[in-house]
C-alpha cells in the first residue's frame, strides 16, 4: 500500500509497523506529528499502544525504559532543545540497554522556526555512544523504523533518529508495509546487573559499549542507508547526510558526475570517508545542522581537502536548501548550473509577525500586569516558552527574558536572590508542570519574595492545543509544594475582570514571600474547537 505521508507520519507509521507498544512524548515543533499521528492511528487504538502526552521529555524517556525493561518496543519523541531536558535518562540509558527495543526520534530546527537555539542532536548520539539515524527520505523514515527497533533489540542500545524541520514537516510518497509486525510479548529477561546502574555494575556496562563501538562503525560502513557511489568526474567529492543527500540529488536530476558518500547511519563509517578522500581531488561535506561530519574528517584529512561550512564554502548556520548546495559545488567545480535567484520573498505577501489571538486571556493578564507596573519602573517580568512568550513584543512588552522552559520562575528567584523587587514570574500551565514545578519548590523552601503567575489556558497552545498534563490541578500542585493558601489566587482574565486582576497583583508584589496568581480561561483556538466538536456530537 502508498500512502502520502509527512516525514513525521512516516516515522509514525513505520513505528507501528514494525510492533509498537507505546509512544512517550512532550510536543515540540517539528515532533508533534509523530505522536499525534499515533493517537489517530485505527492500528494503534486496536492493539492498544500507548499514546498520551507525558508531562515533560525525561518523564517520557524514562517510561519508554520501563516499557523496554518489559521487553516492549517504545518510541520517544521531542523537538532537541527536549534531548538537553531528558539528558540524564537518554546518556544513561546506553548503560542500562534496551530489553525491547526502544527509538528516541530527536527533531532539529535549523534556522530556529520555533525554537530558542539550533543544536544538532547528533553530538548526543556520539556523546552517549548510541548508533545514530539520519533518513535522507520520507521513505527511509519510514523504513529504517523496522530497523532501527531490530538493531536495538539486537545490540541491546537504544537508537537515535535525528531528523531534521524539511524532513518532519514536507510530504512525499510511502510505501508500506503489508503486514505490521506484531508488538512484543511481555517478557521478564531484564538483567538486574544491567539495569540497576551501581558503580560495579555500570563501570562493566561502560567496557560493554565502549567495547561495541568498532562494531556500530562496521555496521555503517555495511549499512544499506550508507553508500558510496562512484562518480565519473573526480575533482570533487561530496559527503552527504540525511536530507542534504535529497537536496544533492534534486541539484542534479541527470545525475552527479561527481562521487559521492550517502551518509544516514552513525558512528561516521571513516573508511569509506577515507575511500572518497582518496579517490578526489577536493571534498565538499554536506550536511543540515552543525559541522559534526566535516570536524571529524577534518581531524584525519589535509585541511586543504576539505570544504564545507567551516571554510564558509556552506553557510555556518541555517537550514541548508538545493540552491545553497548548487552554490557550493558551482563554487568548487566547473559545472554549469543555472543558479536560481532563491527564495525572494514574494512581494505581495504582507509579513504577518506572530501575535497572541484576539480574545486570548494572556492579552488580559498582560493588560493589567502592565498598568500595575506603571507604579514600579524597576519591576521585572521573567518570562518563560508558550503563546505567552509574545507579551515581549509591542503592544505589551512586558517581559524581560525567555530562557528555556521553567527558568521564569528559577530566574525571578535568582534575580531577588541579588535584591531585586518586585521580582515576577509568567509561566504557562504546561511549562509549569514540564520544569517549572520544582523552581516553584526551591522558591518556598527560602520563602523567596517573588510574585509567580501561572497564566492557564487550560491546553498546550503553542504546539497547537495538546493537553496539558496539570489540568484541574495546579491548586493542589501549589499548596502541596508549601504556597500559603492566602497567596494563591485564582482570576478570570476578562477585559471585566480587570479592576480585581490588578487588584490582586498589586497586593500579591506587596505580599514579602512566595504567592501564586493563576488567571485561569480557556485558549481561544481550543475553545472554538470544542464548541465545533460538540456541535458536530448533538447533530448525531
Ligand atoms: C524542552 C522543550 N520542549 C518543548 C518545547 C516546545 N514548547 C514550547 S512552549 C511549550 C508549551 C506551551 O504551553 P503552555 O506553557 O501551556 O503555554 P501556552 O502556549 O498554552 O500559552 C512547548 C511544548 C520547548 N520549547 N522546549
Amino acid at each position: 500500500m502508498k500512502k502520502l505521508l509527512l516525514g513525521d507520519e512516516a516515522i509514525a507509521q513505520g513505528a507501528l509497523d514494525a510492533g509498537l507498544s507505546g509512544v512517550y512524548a512532550y510536543p515540540g515543533t517539528p515532533s508533534t506529528e509523530i505522536t499525534e499521528y499515533i493517537q489517530l492511528s485505527p492500528l494503534a487504538k486496536e492493539r492498544g499502544v500507548h499514546s498520551r502526552w507525558s508531562t515533560n521529555e525525561k518523564t517520557a524517556m524514562e517510561a519508554a525504559l520501563g516499557m523496554s525493561y518489559m521487553g516492549k518496543r517504545a518510541l520517544v519523541c521531542m523537538k532537541h532543545v527536549g534531548l538537553n531536558v531528558c539528558a540524564d535518562p537518554f546518556v544513561n540509558s546506553a548503560m542500562t540497554g534496551t530489553n525491547g527495543g526502544i527509538v528516541v526520534l530527536v527533531a532539529d530546527d535549523p534556522s530556529m522556526h520555533s525554537s530558542q537555539d539550533e543544536q544538532d542532536s547528533r553530538f548526543y548520539g556520539k556523546f552517549a555512544m548510541i548508533p545514530t539515524l539520519e533518513p535522507s527520505t520520507q521513505q527511509e523514515a519510514y523504513n529504517m523504523m523496522a530497523m532501527a527497533y531490530d538493531l536495538s533489540e539486537q545490540l541491546q542500545l537504544p537508537i537515535l533518529m535525528r531528523v531534521t524541520t524539511r524532513m518532519a514537516h514536507s510530504r512525499a510518497v510511502v510505501e508500506l508495509v503489508d503486514t505490521p509486525r506484531q508488538q512484543n510479548e511481555l517478557n521478564y529477561n531484564a538483567k538486574a546487573s544491567n539495569w540497576v546502574l551501581l558503580p560495579a555494575f555500570a563501570r562493566k556496562r561502560n567496557d560493554i559499549v565502549t567495547a561495541q563501538q568498532p562494531q556500530l562503525e562496521q555496521m555503517a560502513t555495511d549499512s544499506i542507508y550508507n553508500r558510496y557511489e562512484d562518480g565519473t568526474d573526480h575533482s570533487l567529492g561530496i559527503v552527504a547526510s540525511g536530507i542534504a543527500y535529497n537536496y544533492l540529488k534534486e541539484c542534479f536530476p541527470n545525475g552527479c558526475p561527481y562521487s559521492v558518500l550517502k551518509i544516514s547511519q552513525y558512528p561516521l563509517p571513516k573508511r569509506l570517508v577515507r575511500q572518497l578522500m582518496e579517490t578526489c581531488e577536493q571534498v565538499l561535506i554536506c550536511e543540515e545542522g552543525q559541522p559534526f561530519i566535516e570536524d571529524i574528517v577534518r581531524g584525519v584529512a589535509d585541511m586543504k581537502q576539505v570544504r564545507g561550512k567551516l571554510d564558509g564554502t556552506l553557510p555556518r548556520t541555517g537550514e541548508l536548501n538545493p540552491d545553497l548546495v548548487k552554490k557550493a559545488i558551482a563554487q568548487l567545480s566547473s559545472f554549469d548550473f543555472e543558479l536560481s535567484t532563491g527564495f525572494a520573498p514574494c512581494e505581495d505577501v504582507v509579513s504577518r509577525p506572530p501575535a497572541l489571538c484576539q480574545g486570548c486571556g494572556h492579552r488580559d493578564v498582560y493588560a493589567a500586569l502592565n498598568e500595575v507596573l506603571l507604579g514600579y519602573p524597576n519591576a521585572r517580568v521573567f518570562g518563560d516558552i508558550g503563546c505567552y512568550t509574545l507579551g515581549f513584543l509591542p503592544p505589551y512588552k512586558a517581559i524581560h527574558s525567555c530562557v528555556d522552559m521553567g527558568a521564569s520562575i528559577t530566574m525571578a528567584k535568582g534575580a531577588s536572590d541579588a535584591g531585586q523587587w518586585p521580582s515576577l514570574a509568567i509561566i504557562g500551565d504546561s511549562t509549569f508542570t514540564h520544569s517549572g514545578m520544582t523552581g516553584l519548590l526551591d522558591a518556598v523552601n527560602e520563602n523567596a519574595d517573588i510574585t509567580v503567575i501561572i497564566s492557564d489556558n487550560l491546553t498546550t497552545a503553542m504546539t497547537g492545543g495538546q493537553d496539558s498534563a496539570g489540568t484541574n490541578k495546579f491548586e493542589a500542585i501549589c499548596k502541596g509544594l508549601g504556597v500559603s493558601e492566602e497567596h494563591l489566587k485564582v482570576v478570570v482574565p476578562l477585559p471585566k475582570n480587570m479592576e480585581e486582576i490588578k487588584k490582586t497583583i498589586e497586593e500579591e508584589i506587596k505580599y514579602h514571600g512566595v504567592s501564586v496568581i493563576i488567571p485561569r480561561r480557556e485558549c481561544m483556538q481550543t475553545l472554538q474547537r470544542h464548541l465545533k466538536q460538540k456541535k458536530a456530537a448533538e447533530k448525531k
